[in-house]
């Protein structure tokens, strides 16, 4: 989120889109309901089912699973064909007025710098227009016809309300109501907030899918605001906390990245990431890189990580690819991975492609299960009969099963969607044999180390060398990693404007990323975390909720990263002298002097808005302002453009019906033998969403004696017509084949899913709730993943749970 949940009732219109609020988040779906009661805000659903947020809502619009783009792309159109934008924000905290490179171009689906064996764009040709001074060039009267502006309108004017409603099967009427609504935020002092999960993030084309609602909210002004931004609304618990901490295969703590295969040194590593600005006066915050990533290896490696030797660089895997979850069972299956660590992650239930994942688990020498339950995955080489039918005497994996904790069962902090580091205390003592997770992982590093030691091993430096201060080692505690994370002096810290000054002690924990060096006198784990465990201690313990503004930024309440922050980009709810478009909803205000006001300043706090190249908002980005048209950033292109999911009832996509590469994303990364397993509109006509109930919890709760009570037994849902058509009855048996296989489930026919019109033929979807398996009290039923595709996004590789194609008929 770039704001946070209590913020959502600083809102005057709620767009719920690509998620279901109500159902999958019901606790924060409150601050939805207080906008509405206290603030009058309205509340826009548009979603393939009429949803539980859908009841709630003020309007609601039905869509096509897999066909946001084009429905945003269209309210773009609208916005800007409309003049309905806000056009002193978009003309100074955006880059607009940026020009575009002669060689960038755009043509029967396709951007420049495509290449079709590899399946990826070279970007060098979106890259702005730079002038001889190394700055990009502008034209702030934006007559300039390569002006991002100028690009962007010519771009989405083939967005028309009939093309969108074409390929949305939205109806026009209910599209052009959504575009005014969304429209009357363009006003300064209006918000609209836009409360995203996985309708926008599973998809081939996930990541593009976001960008376009940020563009929306760019155009509208209504980026930095109480009641504003992009709110993705997370999943797990923690999960938030597992991006910040960098779990993700090509990424270090703090959104840091590992470095590629091509940057063997530290230099070529810093070349694009440190960037210098790209306009006068900005502060391309990443220029601060090497203190975070110095201040990362010092964490780690210690004494070993010396400026002699490059902070220990060499210590660092080199990708040569991305070993998402989809890389490694696409490698189990080919025989070329022997182990495996599940952690809290059950893939059988959870990944796609049912089949594929326990042909892969099949093949491995061990599989490590750490799980305070029986899941799935640690049974998936037991026959369940036809819910999981397997030979287990050719299967010859040896499955450990390390019993864990639950979260509840241990201290820590979990980082909720808003970015607040939440700690919490254990509820209870762990059952029989559990486990800590930290004391399980402190056991096989210890063991690891030793075999090391005694073995030698191809490169032992940094197994032998990792720093390892905890008081019990074979179990850190939750204050220990916390502090580790955090960061604190190895050296004293001196102010580099007046060396006399001690800024932090030697030893000291620090209060903030702005002390961080990168000389080796600091150590930090996650440099976002900075300030979370300062020498005043554990921040995220704190639980004031005095609310002195009354708009609900309680910076006493947990701690938020960056530096306690609560909306990102706050300075742009200011106008460029610093004066709140809405003075009612005062996050921070230029006083004369410096930025204050209920929240912690987003840029220097004296960086008077007034000077000439005053610096702007979006301190983050080398041009100090926001980017609707991405020059980098995203591999499948500067701007978004509807391509067709992979699986999809219609031949071709309707944007560019003549050009087959362009019908579905066109840079996503497939493997082979998937691409052949994608079904055809012919054999699997029905667009197919799997989504949550608020009764369970994914494969977790189907353990649970009450919530199997409450909802017992898996179904699929469909809307009147399709049951018609096909002669099923609400409540008999049917079965849902795809290319991969199928599943068999009661029906439940409901008014909730409608049928839409999309290029001329009608679609109807099939509902699929995600929760039951194999394992547990509840009945046992078919994974859904059975039928779900092997495609990903093609910047997450998240895979594309949300629009693929089935076929119904009754069992
Ligand atoms: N009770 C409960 N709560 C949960 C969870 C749970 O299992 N149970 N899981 C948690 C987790 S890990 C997560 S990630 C979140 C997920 O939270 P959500 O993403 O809100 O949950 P989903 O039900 O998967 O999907 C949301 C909605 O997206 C819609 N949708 C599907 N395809 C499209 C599309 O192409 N466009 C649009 N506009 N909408 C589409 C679906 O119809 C569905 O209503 O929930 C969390 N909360
Ligand atoms: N078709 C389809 N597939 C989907 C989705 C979808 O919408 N549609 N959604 C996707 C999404 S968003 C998600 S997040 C995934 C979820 O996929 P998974 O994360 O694989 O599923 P969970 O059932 O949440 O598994 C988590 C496991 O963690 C265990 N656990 C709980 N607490 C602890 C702990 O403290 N320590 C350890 N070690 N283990 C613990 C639980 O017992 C559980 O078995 O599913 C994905 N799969
Ligand atoms: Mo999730």
């Amino acid at each position: 989120m770039t704001n946070h949940w209590v913020d959502i009732k600083n809102a005057d219109l709620v767009l719920i889109m690509g998620g279901n609020a109500a159902e999958a988040h019901p606790v924060g779906f409150k601050w939805v309901v207080e906008a509405k009661h206290k603030n009058k805000a309205k509340l826009l659903v548009v979603d393939p089912r009429f949803t539980r947020s859908a009841a709630m809502s003020d309007y609601y619009a039905p869509i096509r699973a897999g066909s946001d783009i084009a429905f945003l792309g269209g309210v773009i159109h609208y916005l800007l064909s409309n003049n309905k934008i806000q056009q002193e924000y978009v003309l100074k905290y955006t880059n607009a007025s940026f020009i575009v490179g002669e060689a960038f171009g755009f043509e029967d689906g396709l951007f420049s710098g495509y290449d079709e064996s590899k399946r990826k764009y070279d970007n060098s040709s979106w890259a702005y227009e730079l002038g001889e001074d190394g700055y990009a060039k502008v034209d702030e009267t934006l007559a300039h016809p390569r002006c991002v502006i100028n690009v962007m309108k010519q771009h989405y004017s083939r967005y028309t309300p009939e093309v969108v409603s074409n390929i949305t099967g939205t109806p026009k009427d209910k599209f052009l109501k959504c575009c005014e609504m969304i429209a009357e935020t363009a006003k300064p002092a209006k918000a609209m907030t836009i409360l995203y999960a996985l309708g926008w993030t599973q998809h081939s084309q996930g990541s593009q899918i976001i960008r376009t609602g940020a563009i929306m909210q760019l155009l509208l002004g209504n980026m930095g605001l109480a009641g504003g931004g992009m709110n993705a609304l997370r999943g797990h618990s923690n999960i938030q906390g597992l991006t910040d901490l960098g779990l993700l295969s090509t990424s270090l703590p703090g959104y840091m990245s590992l470095p590629r295969e091509s940057e063997q040194d530290l230099a070529s590593y810093y070349k694009p990431r440190a960037l210098k600005p790209l306009r006068p006066g900005q502060m391309s915050f990443w220029q601060n890189y090497p203190k975070f990533f110095v201040s990362l290896q010092k964490s780690w490696w210690g004494k070993a990580a010396t400026a002699e030797n490059d902070w220990a660089y060499h210590y660092l895997p080199k990708w040569d690819k991305a070993y998402d979850v989809l890389q490694a069972f696409e490698m189990m299956g080919q025989g070329k991975l022997n182990g495996y660590i599940c952690q809290g992650f059950n893939p059988v239930a959870s990944f796609p492609n049912k089949k594929k994942i326990v042909a892969g688990l099949s093949k491995l020498k061990y599989l490590v299960v750490i799980d305070p339950l029986v899941t799935e995955t640690s049974e998936f080489w037991k026959n369940y009969g036809e819910h999981n039918e397997v030979k287990s005497e050719e299967i010859q994996t040896t499955v450990f099963r390390f019993p864990s904790t639950c979260f509840a069962e241990e201290d820590g902090s979990i980082t909720n969607s808003g970015r607040w580091l939440q700690w919490h205390w254990k509820g209870a003592e762990p059952p029989g044999e559990a486990r800590g997770d930290p004391e399980i992982i402190a056991e096989l590093f210890l063991r690891m180390k030793k075999a090391y030691q005694k073995d030698g091993g191809a490169f032992p430096d940094a197994m032998l060398n990792l720093t390892w201060p905890y008081l019990i080692p074979h179990n850190p505690s939750a204050e220990e990693l916390a502090k580790e994370a955090n960061g604190r002096a190895l050296a004293d810290v001196l102010d580099p404007k007046d060396p006399s000054k001690v800024l932090a002690k030697a030893g000291e924990q620090l209060s903030g990323f702005g002390l961080l060096r990168d000389d080796g006198s600091t150590a930090s784990g996650c440099w976002i975390f900075a300030g979370s465990w300062s020498q005043a201690g554990n921040q995220m313990a704190r639980r004031d909720n005095s609310d002195p503004y009354g708009i609900g930024q309680t910076l006493n309440w947990a701690w938020a990263w960056p530096a306690n922050r609560r909306v990102l980009y706050n300075t742009a709810s200011c106008d460029p002298s610093g004066k709140p478009w809405n003075p009612h909803r005062k996050l921070v205000a230029w006083n004369g002097e410096r930025w204050a006001g209920s929240d912690v300043p987003d840029i220097r706090p004296d960086a008077n808005p007034n000077d000439e190249n005053a610096v702007r908002p979006f301190i983050m980005t080398a041009e100090g302002v926001a980017r609707l048209f991405a020059p980098s950033g995203l591999v499948d292109g500067p701007l978004p453009e509807h391509y067709e999911p992979f699986e999809s009832p219609l031949p071709n996509n309707p944007m560019h019906p003549k050009n087959d590469k362009a019908r579905a994303n066109p840079a996503a990364r497939v493997f082979k033998g998937d691409l052949e397993a994608f079904g055809k509109p012919a054999d699997f006509p029905y667009v197919a969403t799997s989504y949550r109930l608020t009764e369970h919890f994914h494969y977790w709760t189907k353990n649970c004696e009450s919530n199997a009570v409450i909802q017992p037994q898996q179904f699929v849902e469909i809307g009147e017509q399709l049951a018609k058509e096909k002669g099923i009855e609400n409540g008999a048996w049917v079965k849902v084949s795809s290319n991969r296989g199928f599943i068999k489930a009661k029906a439940v026919v409901s008014k909730r899913i409608p049928m839409l019109e999309v290029a001329g033929q009608k679609v109807h979807t099939v509902g699929l709730p995600n929760h039951w398996g194999f394992v547990g009290v509840a009945k046992p039923g078919y994974l859904v993943n059975t039928l779900t595709p092997f495609v990903g996004d093609a910047n997450t590789q998240t895979p594309e749970f949300k629009s693929f194609t089935v076929n119904i008929e009754k069992a």
